[in-house]
């Protein structure tokens, strides 16, 4: 299988001025007509992209082509000869409810809906497949009128007939111009829920939730999401939606979260349907925030769209910046902030150090599908924010009116947005776009020099990048460190050091741009402390040797919240190391005094906002772990982990309780972020308090399971119950199951409950055995999701050596990858740490990488992220 590459990006051929689609939908075949009008452009033959078609008619001008006029490959449809400009017309015809690939034009329970990005539409069509084709779209469905009353597409709604004859069609007109990426169809029997937004200036547009019938009263999170993403966009960026409609779809079978198909947007149905029953507060933030991402792309994505798939980031890392912004801005922007860089550092970081790191700005690929990573969405938003950090807030938005002045309905590149920013603000950006070419998570190194002598405080910095994927060596970064100095009593100092760059929010930054650069700070009269990379305001491993009593220091008295956590975290961290090790030397696990009564002390203050201190009590998480650590030793990690927990939950058994009682139950059903964050920090100490293994204490959780007033107690309740060897288990989890079963989205929260235990040791045959339950369908991707994918993400369980889940997981994978690439490649990841297993494990480990790789028909997705894995 073929790599491409960015360095082969040629413009196109020839442009679509407008396209008219038209739709027939039956049981058990398609019928598409494609009529275009062409232009060329360049001179040459026609290349039209299309897989798994078959095709009835195609027609230039009116005049069908004889055979010996075109020709067909797998993958192309190519007419050697056609005038400069002329009406293209091409029937084809599809098996939607056979496609089990959800992409293309698919049927979900008996929906008829599309996933087209990256590379759907090619199985709806042959067409020009790319996304700097941006045409304008009309769009015909014809469909039984009982089965599918309700015929959705994108843009404007023009009218609907009725044929007479049990059927009816529904024309549809969108006025934008778009990359087929962002088409989409739905046609089905759906429930709906309406509302209005009246834009800025003055226009009122109507918004549609749909979902099963019978599902509809649990859109209205999701509605009002949308209204408040509508008014963010318009205060933040002075961003006007720019339809009549807006229509949010929900969906059993998605492959991915939700897509933002121009003014009918589809979603995965986890993240639409949320009620205080069957959603965790958990879900109700996410919910939130994709529905604000999606509805954020169609500026950011839409409107200005991608010239190829290589600059996925363009929209995908801004859009995740903005959606992150909105998300601070609707909760607390400090704890916002320490939820996206603990999923950066467990999930980015992890990428950017396995076989499979690639650029923001990747250079080539084998399928386009495998781009869709953390790196390019995660990792691409904190290079959006570093640009903001550099130009400061005002600046950024200067930028961001520059750049749809500049590009407003075009296809374009990661380079032109960072010009868009970097000129207005008299910016230099051109090293700082390293971030985009290279791969790989930098280190900097700190080292600090009091000279009481000449009052004079040095902060010596140093960049390095490890080694990645065909990068042996990079360049130095333009690195924003945001910092301060605090005096012994933790009052922040003024900094005198010509160094330093003020941004325009006031923030005091180092700007490393060399490889190694001293900053000096003058007039002090006694060593300061320093804080460094505050809001972590660059995606970086600081490696920094700070004294113990600086960082106890830093995390009580730090002004910047973030870097109070962080603090806890590498003190949480070192104690870690230490104990891993004397579990890997046999030895017994020594705890540290001073860690457990910070905790006691974290616990005891009154002051501390509870959302924030649930996170201070967080211990470094098993990913965490597995990255600082050389060598993954899951049997080390565990114990090391849940020993530290049971020493901070014996030492503070009465405290815990005392947090426990005071809000439990409180409010159970309000929604309010601060009473999320109470929820969040009992359930917290319900957690430590059962690693203790106290009867007394587990009756306590199997109360809370079975008195629960919302799904985030009862889940939490069920997942300590799911993780222990308690008598209530069995019947928590039997009674989910009855009252769940029928329930396609909260049945998932079953699976991942039981896949993610880590004392348990039987997981992988609690796995095994639910691969097989009834309520398990392995072309459901969310189930898939839940089960296997948290399973492969369980690094204690998964990497046991006393069994083989490597086997069974290849086996599923395998399983999968004929019917849904996609999903299956998603599973992939679990064996990332390969090069971090012991000799034994290893060995088990590519075993079966190789069994994999050696399917002759195995998709290109799951082959190139394997592939790597033996390299
Ligand atoms: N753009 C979609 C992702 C589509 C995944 C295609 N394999 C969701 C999003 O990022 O908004
Ligand atoms: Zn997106």
């Amino acid at each position: 299988q073929e790599k491409i590459y960015l360095k082969d990006y040629k413009s196109p051929a020839f442009t679509v001025d407008s396209v008219n689609l038209d739709f027939n939908l039956n049981e058990d075949f398609c019928r598409v007509v494609a009529k275009s009008q062409v232009r060329r452009v360049h001179p040459g033959e026609m290349r039209l992209n299309g897989e798994e078609l078959k095709l009835i008619s195609i027609k230039i001008n009116g005049q069908q082509l004889n055979a010996d006029q075109y020709q067909i490959t797998e993958e192309e449809l190519i007419v050697p000869s056609v005038p400069d400009s002329f009406t293209l017309e091409i029937e084809t015809e599809l098996q939607p409810q056979n496609n089990t690939s959800l992409e293309g034009l698919y049927k979900s329970n008996g929906i008829f809906c599309t996933q087209c990005e990256a590379q759907g539409f090619r199985k709806i069509t042959y067409f020009f497949d790319r996304p700097d084709v941006m045409t304008s779209y009309s769009v015909t469905i014809e469909a039984d009128k009982a089965k599918y009353p309700v015929l959705l597409s994108n843009g404007d709604r023009i009218k609907i007939e009725d044929l007479g004859n049990g059927r009816h069609k529904a024309f549809w007109q969108d006025p934008h111009k778009k990359p087929c990426y962002l088409f989409a169809l739905v046609a089905g029997d759906l429930g709906v829920i309406r509302d209005t937004f009246t834009t800025m200036n003055g226009r009122k547009v109507n918004l549609e939730v749909y979902a099963a019938h019978g599902k509809q009263e649990r859109c209205w999170h999701a509605m009002d999401s949308l209204k408040k993403s509508m008014k963010w966009d318009e205060e933040v960026f002075g961003l006007e939606y720019d339809l009549n409609d807006y229509m949010i779809v929900a969906i059993d079978d998605f492959n991915a979260g939700a897509m933002e198909n121009k003014g009918l947007n589809i979603f995965n149905s986890r993240l639409v349907l949320a009620d205080s029953n069957s959603a965790t507060d958990v879900d109700f933030h996410s919910i939130e925030s994709v529905v604000a991402h999606e509805y954020f792309h169609n500026y950011t994505g839409n409107r200005v769209t991608l010239r190829d798939w290589f600059q996925l980031s363009l929209k995908e890392g801004l859009t995740v910046f903005r959606d992150q912004e909105f998300s601070a801005d609707m909760t607390d922007r400090g704890v916002q902030r320490i939820e996206d860089v603990d999923a950066l550092r467990a999930g980015q970081f992890a990428e950017d150090a396995g076989p499979n790191a690639h650029p923001v700005r990747p250079e080539s690929c084998m399928a386009v599908d495998n781009f869709f990573t953390m790196t390019i969405y995660e990792k691409g938003s904190e290079v959006i924010r570093m640009m903001q950090t550099i130009v400061g807030r005002k600046g950024f938005r200067k930028g961001m009116d520059e750049y749809f002045k500049r590009h407003d309905g075009q296809a374009v590149t990661t380079e032109d947005f960072a010009a868009a920013i970097s000129n207005p603000n008299n910016k230099d950006f051109t090293q700082f776009r390293r971030w985009y070419n290279q791969s790989g998570t930098p280190v900097v190194s700190v080292q600090e020099n009091f000279d009481a002598a000449k009052g004079e405080f040095h902060v010596t910095l140093e960049q390095s990048c490890p080694p990645t994927p065909g990068q042996p060596t990079k360049e130095p970064f333009h690195i924003p460190l945001m910092m301060g100095l605090l005096d012994k009593s933790g009052k922040e100092l003024s900094l005198s050091c010509d160094k330093i760059t003020v941004n325009t929010d006031g923030k005091n930054l180092m700007e490393l741009k060399e490889q190694k650069e001293t900053f000096v700070f003058k007039g002090l009269k006694e060593r300061p402390v320093l804080s460094v990379l505050r809001e972590f305001s660059a995606p970086v491993n600081l490696r920094w040797e700070a004294s113990e009593n600086d960082l106890y220091f830093l995390m009580q008295n730090d002004t910047d919240s973030f870097n109070r956590r962080e603090m806890a975290q590498k003190l949480g961290l070192r104690l870690f190391k230490k104990m891993i090790q004397q579990a890997r030397a046999k030895e017994t696990l020594k705890v540290d005094d001073r860690f457990i009564t910070t905790m006691t002390a974290i616990l005891a203050d009154e002051s501390m906002d509870p959302a924030f201190k649930a996170k201070m009590l967080q211990l470094p998480s098993y990913a965490v772990l597995a990255q600082e650590e050389a060598v993954l030793d899951a049997e080390a990690f565990y114990q090391a982990r849940t020993t530290l927990r049971k020493a901070i939950a014996a030492a503070n058994r009465a405290q815990l309780l005392n947090i426990y009682r005071k809000y439990h139950g409180v409010e159970p059903k309000s929604r309010e972020p601060k009473v999320f964050g109470h929820r969040a920090l009992k359930n917290q100490a319900l957690a430590y308090l059962a690693d203790l293994h106290d009867p007394e204490i587990m009756e306590i959780v199997n109360k809370q399971y079975w008195d629960a007033q919302n799904m985030t107690d009862r889940m939490t309740a069920m997942s300590i119950l799911a993780d222990s060897d308690s008598a209530h288990r069995e019947k928590a989890l039997q009674n989910f199951y009855e009252e769940w079963k029928n329930d396609s989205v909260v049945i998932n929260k079953w699976f991942t409950a039981q896949a993610t235990t880590t004392s348990r040791k039987q997981v992988l045959e609690d796995v095994k055995a639910l691969t097989k339950h009834p309520a398990f369908n392995i072309t459901n991707p969310n189930n898939v999701y839940s089960l296997l994918r948290a399973f492969g993400a369980n690094l204690v369980r998964f990497n046991d050596p006393n069994t083989n889940a490597y086997e069974f997981y290849a086996d599923k994978i395998l399983e999968i990858d004929p019917k849904n690439p996609q999903v299956a490649a998603r599973l992939c990841a679990a064996f990332n740490f390969v090069s971090k297993l012991e000799p034994a494990m290893k060995e088990k480990a590519l075993t079966q990488i190789k069994r994999m790789v050696a399917v002759e028909s195995l998709s290109k997705n799951s082959r190139e992220l394997l592939q790597s894995a033996l390299t």
